[in-house]
């Protein structure tokens, strides 16, 4: 990978600066060449003009120039940041293209930088989820992440099984009757805080991938409760129809607003009652499929109304959906009230968050139901969190080596059990780099004295 790749690396949109980047041997020479100047000092801002190679100026722009290995890459690495625009950044782009360079393809700088050992697959990965990331708590996780947090959790998970292999390698060769007394309870309990350790890590990457994806909020009820009344109170807006008709809202409408520091899809449905016609139909199956994929319901009933058959369904629908956060709301509490509230919440025994009165057309909704809803969209990340699916999966095959490992130990067969640790670090070893186990674990166990 020799030759020198560009890119503009900031969005094609009108701002103040954008950044065109070079990586490769030849990033200096065509810096020079772009800019009539030979001396660039590494790691300096310098003040340039940037020319066209007929001669003619594009631009005043900053030059920044990387020395190998010192750069995001670990190749020579030169940045130009000129004036934001839709233009100018492109033909800098093309001048550096004419000058020799080759348009990188997406991701190709941070390709360079794992191949060239800058960065492991823990921090690309960490890197992508920080670009991708809704939410502020997430990015700050990743940022950890990015800097290496996982290098440690992974260090020392596999430092604790080199452990165990061992003290089992030590003992393979005694005859049953020189082994320790109680030896397998002894490496069960060793091996008890790595387990619990990787179990946790798993149960909550699993959990908070919600906070890395974004909420999604769905405001369910029957028809009238004011559902849309409360969708454009938290949106600050009449985004959706309010009308005193029933069946107003026909279809779902969607709106990403920012909630207790993540960013939540809000979703207005159609209000759920049997009978309603065809179209009314298609649009009461979307309220019901999207409060399925929901992580939060807000569910509205209406204070001013006795309970009817239309809300039992719609307690019906709660009911099979206990595992999610769901909040109730009790609406149009400006009017007299008539709904029997505690004969509606008996119907709802396992609901973790209290009611909320309030009234969609004069409460300050949104504060109150990003109150209501803060205990439940906890921001506090542990250290490690592990955001893609093969990562979790890595994770999953390595605690099920490790349980494998446990039946050996009950008739001794230490062999087996050592072999089953092996399997449980190759697993360990996917989280970080996705090759080179065999070399690896080489080197580790070149460092590990045996039978110490
Ligand atoms: N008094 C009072 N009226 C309300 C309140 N919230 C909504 N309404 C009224 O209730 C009626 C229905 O409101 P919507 O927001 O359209 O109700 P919806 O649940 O979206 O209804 P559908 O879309 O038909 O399912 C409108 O006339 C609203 O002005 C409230 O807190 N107090
Ligand atoms: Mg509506």
């Amino acid at each position: 990978m020799t030759d020198t790749i560009a890119a503009i690396a900031t969005p094609p949109a009108l701002g103040a600066i954008a950044i065109i980047k070079l990586s490769g041997d030849q990033s200096l020479k065509i810096l020079q060449t772009l800019t009539h100047r030979q001396h660039f000092p590494p790691r300096r801002a310098i003040l340039v003009d940037c020319f066209e190679p007929s001669g003619d100026l594009l631009d005043q722009a900053l030059a920044l120039y990387f020395q190998a290995p010192h750069s995001y890459t670990g190749e020579d690495v030169a940045e130009i940041q000129c004036h934001g625009g839709l233009l100018v950044a492109r033909l800098i782009l093309e001048a550096c293209l004419k000058a020799g360079a080759r348009l990188a393809t997406s991701g190709e700088f941070s390709k360079r930088a794992f191949f060239n050992g800058r960065m492991d697959l823990s921090q690309i990965q960490a890197l992508q989820q920080l670009i991708e990331s809704q939410n502020a708590s997430m990015a700050k996780a990743m940022a950890k992440q990015l800097k290496g947090g996982l290098q440690d959790f992974v260090q020392t998970i596999r430092t604790a099984l080199l452990e165990l292999i061992a003290t089992a390698e030590v003992l393979i060769d005694y005859a049953e009757e020189d082994l320790p007394e109680n030896l397998p309870e002894t490496l069960r309990a060793k091996m008890r805080p790595t387990l619990k350790k990787l179990q946790h890590t798993l149960e909550v990457s699993k959990a908070k991938q919600a906070q890395l994806e974004g909420y999604t909020l769905s405001i369910v009820g029957k028809p009238n409760v004011g559902k849309s009344s409360l969708l454009n109170a938290l949106l600050l807006q009449e985004r959706a129809i309010v009308s005193p008709l029933a069946g107003t809202t026909r279809d779902t409408i969607e709106e990403v607003v920012y909630l207790n520091g993540s960013c939540v899809r809000l979703v207005d449905t159609a209000g759920i009652r049997e009978g309603a016609d065809f179209v009314e139909s298609l649009g009461i199956a979307r309220s019901k499929a999207r409060m399925q994929e929901s992580q939060i319901i807000l569910a509205l009933f209406d204070l001013s109304q006795e309970m009817d058959a239309q809300d039992r369904h719609i307690l019906d629908l709660l009911n099979a959906q206990q595992d999610k956060t769901i909040l109730v709301i009790l609406n149009k509490s400006d009017c007299t009230p008539k709904l029997d509230t505690n004969a509606l919440l008996a119907k709802l025994p396992f609901l973790k968050a209290p009611p909320l009165v309030l009234s969609a057309k004069e409460s300050p909704c949104l504060p109150l139901i990003q109150e209501a809803l803060a205990p439940f969209m906890q921001t506090d990340l542990p250290d490690v969190i592990l955001p893609t699916l093969s990562q979790q999966e890595a994770l999953e095959a390595t605690i099920a080596h490790l349980q494998s490992a446990q039946k050996p130990l009950k008739s001794l067969e230490l062999e087996l059990f050592a072999y089953h640790i092996k399997d449980a670090l190759e697993s360990l070893a996917k989280l970080t780099s996705p090759y080179n186990t065999e070399e690896m674990l080489g080197v580790m166990f070149s460092q590990f004295c045996l039978g110490k």
